[in-house]
């Protein structure tokens, strides 16, 4: 089998650099209790948004088997469990707290906890409950401040059960995919409208944190940002200005807010009715200090000049025309091109103030075969080794990374793709929930247990 392995200096074997692997509520732990509808579950039931018409019912019975799921996760050697809280678990309609749902999460965190696994708890992995969306949803500002209202209830809760908060995964997949394009839940459409509920998650997550700080001050509060670095296609002018227009529109339209407290540059070129609504000091509520910024990196894109010059289509972009995926690919048609990480982590360097960055999700989709129990997925491993050296890289030339977390734990729903795609280390077999451990399994957990730590850093 191969091998996971890191040079023996490495930064990423100090005692101090986190291990995990990681999971979300909605894609794996099934609806059969009390919780509330959320805009996933419409969004499955309605007809041609799922590509295998499947739903989160059911998932991967974690609900059930949460248990079970924790020694996996211990057996792996993981210094840290990444998962997140269903907010329409924890909430009921009128704002109090559902005490069944926060007892699944309690059971969760003790256990994990006992068994010395770090929680790294994400509040919002787009599961928004059904109830705030047929009142606008993230287009609504008030959502912001159910928002903040949903995350001072739950950290009081959750007491100093948790090692580290992230208020949101990826706005850019809530925004954009879901209130821009219209392929994610709740599958609304518009320029204006990506744009302005953008700019409301944001200001939800400055608001979660003036909470964090006070409920929860000895965690390590963050934000997850998504970001697919922006590649010009080839040499020419054109399309060095396209691939910075694109950055500007997909990764830095988050991270500048955050961190400069201001949108990109190209905000300004934007026609009025394409801008989102901004009120005084939105701004400066959302760039709160960070403990930490997580990173989730899967591929990259590249860019050449537009073929428009204009805003009037909202299918065409008047700065830049993206490319398909480059070759090769995983079996979600994503470009494997580990350098982008490298690349992606010390440009963020020199363009920011960076707090300690976490890699909170990276991992491949691969078509995997179970054959006599057995998932022999080389191509995965090969994955996770060459990114996991383009982290170590990266922390060669300079930036404190403390973390890496394995996407996923284990097959699940694949939002848009259904269960078709498979991200896990650890096979799910979703006619028995039967668990397998792929040969990535292995090679990560065979990686995790032979190390012998650096001790350039304290324990934290
Ligand atoms: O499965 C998703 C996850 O929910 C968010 N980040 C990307 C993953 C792969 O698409």
């Amino acid at each position: 089998m191969k091998k996971i392995t890191l040079p023996e200096h490495s930064k990423l074997l100090d005692k101090s650099f986190l291990f995990g692997v990681a999971t979300s509520s909605f894609q794996i732990e099934g609806a059969r209790d009390s919780r509330l509808k959320s805009i996933w579950d419409t969004f499955c039931e309605t007809p041609g948004k799922i590509i295998d018409k499947s739903n989160g019912l059911v998932a991967c019975e974690h609900i059930e088997r949460w248990l079970e799921d924790i020694d996996l996760i211990q057996s792996l050697g993981v210094d840290t469990y990444r998962f997140s809280i269903s907010w329409p678990r924890v909430m009921h309609e009128d704002g109090s707290l559902n005490h069944e749902g926060l007892g699944f999460y309690i059971q969760l965190l003790d256990t994990l906890n006992a068994r010395g696994i770090k929680p790294f708890v994400t509040l919002y992995h787009w599961d928004l409950p059904q109830f705030i969306e047929d009142n606008g949803g993230w287009l609504n500002r008030e959502t912001a401040y159910l928002f903040q209202d949903y995350v001072d209830k739950v950290s009081l809760f959750f007491g100093d059960r948790v090692h580290s908060y992230a208020t949101f995964n990826e706005p850019f997949c809530s925004a954009y995919l879901g209130y821009e394009i219209g392929v994610h839940a709740p599958g609304k459409t518009g320029v204006k409208s990506g744009r302005q509920a953008a700019h409301h998650i944001l200001l939800a997550h400055g608001l979660a944190m003036q909470v964090l700080q006070k409920n929860s001050p000895s965690s390590l509060n963050g934000i997850v940002l998504n970001f697919t670095p922006c590649y010009p296609a080839d040499d020419s002018e054109s399309s060095l200005k396209a691939a910075d227009y694109a950055n500007q529109y997909i990764n830095h339209w988050y991270i500048k807010p955050l961190l400069h407290g201001e949108y990109p540059a190209m905000l300004a070129e934007l026609p009025d009715d394409q801008k989102p609504d901004i009120e005084a000091n939105d701004l400066q509520i959302m760039a709160q200090p960070l403990d930490f910024l997580g990173v989730n990196f899967y591929t990259r894109l590249t860019y050449s000049a537009p073929t428009v010059t204009d805003f009037s289509d909202p299918e065409k972009s008047p700065f830049y025309t993206e490319h398909a995926h480059l070759h090769p690919q995983t079996d979600i048609g994503w470009e494997i091109y580990p350098q982008a990480l490298t690349d992606l982590l010390t440009k963020i360097l020199s363009d920011y103030n960076l707090p300690p960055i976490y890699i909170t999700e990276n991992g491949a989709a691969m078509a995997d075969e179970l054959v006599d129990g057995a998932v022999h997925d080389n191509s995965r491993i090969d994955y996770y080794q060459s990114h996991l050296l383009a982290v170590h890289e990266a922390a060669e030339q300079g930036v404190q990374i403390d973390g890496y977390f394995a996407w996923s734990l284990m097959d699940n729903f694949e939002w848009a793709e259904g269960y078709l795609k498979r991200f896990g280390l650890v096979y799910v077999d979703y006619q028995t929930q039967q668990r397998i451990l792929k040969d990535s399994a292995l090679a990560y957990q065979a990686f995790l247990l032979s190390r012998t730590h650096n001790d350039n850093h304290v324990n934290k």
